[in-house]
């Protein structure tokens, strides 16, 4: 039975500060007093948690289900009543919305913006990983508080996805029902966790009053000239009758079924996010984010400087054939080196090139190369093959007829789907031509001094063997560099080529043939298929309702089977017209949900200027390294659009980006065995006649540097820990942790784990570690345990002064817990 409980007093100096850990914990047990009051006084008195009591609030069999309880896990619950403390001091941030960040926030007062990427509300709840990443932005935002900032610390969800949908298809529940009772539970979980989320600004993706400004965004990206259409290929499953997101086709076959997928062509909704590639690389100097994320985002955009070189096609005899074949190269100053050229099986002038005489030959090739994938096709352990076009191109520097070669190391996407080969100075050329038994011509040496090379060069140097009468060119002895700056000047006033920037960024595939996404804000008149854009008075388009989610067997999205909905009319010309039936990819929502967080009701505009000027931009980013190319790259771009139109008033969205490490599964034993069932130590199985057999932890002792079977020290094993998985039988739950040990332990124990951005193992012992801990906090402040298993009213810290005695233990433990310097 439980009785009132008093305010928990304010607690001395002295009592908070015997370990670093400690205030903190203490803290994090009160609203900040910045905020409100404590809660109303109640009698602090915990239930008996002795035997037969139901440790922290839970019963024991419930409890049981978070795996075996441990009798150290079940005697520390009994001292620490955490299914008591947390439940109340949690309904009451709740009822006093003590972590609400006020609409109007005095700007005088400095501002932290700590962010946690939202999470997709997945049907599985959260995941241990989850809570590490949310605790520490929770440490953060508290301690500013406390420090007088004004803090934003938001969750929402980023809930449009493949998920909801195949869920939809499997069971004919509609997504928005999976979505709202998947948001539940996490919410449930986050505040079980005792997050201080201000959940005043929670928002989601799927919501219309959100996603009005998604659609919003596009408008604008229309306007200017930033969305178009293109035929692209998709992964088109004919036996389901559906379009594959890439994620659901493995090894050219459907996830589901197993069936062949094929690349199709379809109309798509493109953006051109390579108009930004340059400020998106310019721009990540100034971020303070992890060097290893910024150099992937500088890879994906992939900036390469120098030229395009036109080639003019020849026949056999030299006579010039009208036609030209444009490369790109990063090397013009090699160009003397250029022996031959090489086209990309896809090349749109293929045809064009080969010669009757190498038709077949050629033609058998271009399937061939088709069935490889990218990776394979540029993989440079692989044997390099091509086939000659019965082609010839004049090189221009040299006047002299080099072969068309066409050779799948080439592709088709990148560049101008051409090269000049230089096999002298790249590799892969010069496997190529000594296969093909292709002359190889040093143009570049290290230095002065005469040597012979006879392996290809790729450094730079000094030029050699480059001037021509016939073209004029001498780049002879010049740098490498200063070489590439003379080719180009020469090649543009000649007409031969120019200066040229290419990235391999690509521009972003902005649609998908699914339901549970947003809509596109436009339609297309029936007459002569104009895309009209809604007017934003006509915003949100919601997505109508749908029963039957399955495909449409055509190719077309589920949302044509929305037949009243697809068919419409324009609203100023008055034409029949009909809505576009793909929406947006996941990834849209998660553009821009930062902004909506600073003003998260505003029906009129999507963040207000003054709350953006103020908020923006993000301080602290935190979330998981998967995100490190795509999300914040797209992320950026829309930012750098909404700058560009006025919308936000910094360059950058996230200032400063953390990315937590993963935590995998506790660590795993296995041992050999031989086909008599003897041990195998582990040093010495080499054979595959032994067998693994896994070693329960308990079996197991450390040995030095090694674990060994406890009952048999010779033996040694082997110890790995793998990525949680739920085939694998590893994953940890939060909620059985929180039940078992409180969200107090769970979180302290994330947060010991090791540094935040390294990947940790999971240890059931570590956590009871950790509940041992503070239970003995609890007993310090509260006392031991009275006689009958309850507790003492009220704590045993007083407002007496310190004595010295006191005074010089407390001292002396701050100067062992100092940091090291
Ligand atoms: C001549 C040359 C000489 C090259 C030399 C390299 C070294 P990045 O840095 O990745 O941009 N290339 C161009 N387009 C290609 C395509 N579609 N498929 C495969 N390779 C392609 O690389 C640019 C270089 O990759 C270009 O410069 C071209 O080879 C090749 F000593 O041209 B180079």
């Amino acid at each position: 039975m439980q009785t009132p409980i008093q305010p928990l007093p304010p607690l001395r100096t002295h009592l908070l500060n015997p370990q670093p850990h400690l205030p903190l914990l203490l803290l994090l047990r009160r609203p900040s007093p910045l905020r409100r009051s404590p809660p109303p006084p109640r009698y602090l008195r915990a239930r008996c948690y002795g035997v037969g009591g139901g440790g922290g609030g839970v019963e024991p069999q419930k409890r049981k289900k978070a795996g075996a309880v441990s009798a150290v896990a079940a005697a520390a619950a009994a001292a620490y009543p955490f299914g008591e403390i947390e439940p109340r001091w949690q309904r009451f941030w709740e009822e006093h919305r003590t972590f609400r960040t006020p609409d109007e926030v005095d700007t005088s007062k400095p501002k932290c913006y700590i962010l946690d990427m939202f999470p997709y509300p997945s049907g599985a709840g959260l995941h241990v990983g989850h809570p590490l990443g949310y605790t520490a932005t929770d440490i953060l935002s508290r301690y500013k508080r406390m420090k007088g900032f004004n803090v934003l610390h938001p969750m929402g969800w980023d809930a449009f996805g493949l998920p909801a949908e195949q869920y939809a298809i499997e069971t004919g529940t509609h997504p928005k029902i999976t979505t709202k009772r998947n948001i539940e539970r996490f919410r449930s979980q986050l505040k079980s966790l005792g997050f201080s989320y201000d959940w005043d600004r929670e928002i989601s993706t799927t919501e219309p009053d959100y996603y009005k400004w998604t659609q919003w965004i596009f408008l604008q990206l229309l306007k200017t000239g930033l969305a178009y259409q293109a035929e692209v290929p998709v992964n088109w499953c004919p036996a389901l009758g559906t379009v594959l997101a890439n994620e659901e086709v493995i090894n050219g076959v459907s996830e589901r079924g197993g069936f062949p997928v094929i690349r199709k062509p379809m109309r798509q909704w493109m953006l051109k996010i390579t108009a930004y590639a340059d400020r998106l690389l310019e721009d990540l100097d100034d971020l303070d984010w992890p060097e290893s994320i910024k150099e992937m985002q500088r890879n994906w955009i992939g900036r390469s400087e120098g030229a395009e070189i036109e080639f003019h096609i020849v026949d056999f005899q030299g006579q010039e054939r009208g036609l030209h074949l444009s490369v790109f190269t990063t090397r013009p100053d090699t160009i003397f080196g250029a022996t031959y050229l090489v086209v990309a099986p896809e090349h749109f002038l293929l045809s064009s090139l080969i010669t009757e005489d190498h038709r077949e030959i050629v033609e058998e090739y271009v399937e061939l190369a088709a069935r490889k994938s990218e990776l394979e096709r540029t993989d440079l352990q692989k044997e390099k093959t091509g086939v000659f076009s019965g082609s010839y191109a004049k090189n221009p520097a040299t006047g002299e007829k080099i072969p068309i070669w066409i050779a799948d190391y080439v592709l088709g996407s990148y560049g101008t789907g051409a090269i000049m080969a230089v096999p002298a100075h790249d590799s892969r050329d010069y496997e190529f031509a000594l296969k093909y038994n292709i002359p190889i011509v040093w143009v570049v040496k290290p230095s002065d001094e005469i040597c012979d090379l006879n392996e290809p060069y790729v450094d730079d140097g000094i030029i050699v063997n480059s001037s021509s009468s016939v073209s004029g060119l001498n780049i002879t002895g010049l740098s490498c560099k200063d070489g590439a700056s003379k080719v180009i000047q020469w090649l543009e006033s000649t007409n031969n080529g120019k200066k040229k920037v290419n990235y391999k960024l690509r521009d972003w595939l902005f649609a998908r043939q699914r339901y549970w996404g947003e809509p596109f804000p436009v339609i297309y008149l029936d007459d002569t298929d104009e895309i009209v854009p809604l007017l934003e008075s006509e915003l949100p388009l919601t997505l109508p309702e749908l029963d039957d989610f399955t495909p449409t067997g055509t190719g077309e999205p589920p949302l044509a089977k929305a037949i009243s909905w697809v068919k419409t009319v324009d609203r100023l010309s008055g034409k029949p017209a009909r809505r576009e039936t793909s929406t947006m990819p996941q990834w849209a929502g998660s553009c821009w949900y930062y902004l909506r967080f600073m003003d998260p009701q505003n029906p009129t505009t999507l963040v207000d200027k003054a709350k953006e000027r103020y908020w923006g931009p993000v301080d602290i980013y935190v979330g998981g390294a998967e995100h490190s190319v795509l999300h914040l790259l797209y992320a950026r771009f829309w930012h750098k659009v909404l700058y560009d139109i006025g919308i936000v008033s910094t360059k950058e969205p996230f200032k400063c980006l953390i990315n937590q490490g993963l935590i995998l599964g506790e660590v795993e034993y296995t041992a050999f065995k031989d086909q008599e069932g003897r041990w195998i130590s582990a040093d010495s199985a080499s054979s595959s006649e032994y067998y693994q057999e896994k070693v329960p932890a308990e079996k197991v002792t450390k040995d030095g540097d090694y674990f060994v079977l406890k009952d048999n020290p010779n033996i040694r094993l082997n110890a790995r820990a793998y990525k949680m998985s739920k085939s694998r039988g590893n994953v940890i739950n939060p909620d059985d942790v929180v039940s078992e040990y409180g969200a107090d332990s769970l979180r302290l124990y994330e947060m010991f784990m090791g540094p935040l951005r390294d990947s940790k193992t999971w240890s059931t012992g570590g956590i009871e570690g950790v509940h041992r801990f503070l239970a003995r906090t609890w007993r310090l402040i509260v006392g031991p345990p009275l006689p009958d298993g309850s507790y003492r009213d009220g704590t045993i810290a007083s407002n007496d002064e310190p004595t010295m005695e006191q005074l010089r233990t407390l001292h002396k433990c701050i100067a062992k817990c100092k940091p090291q310097v």
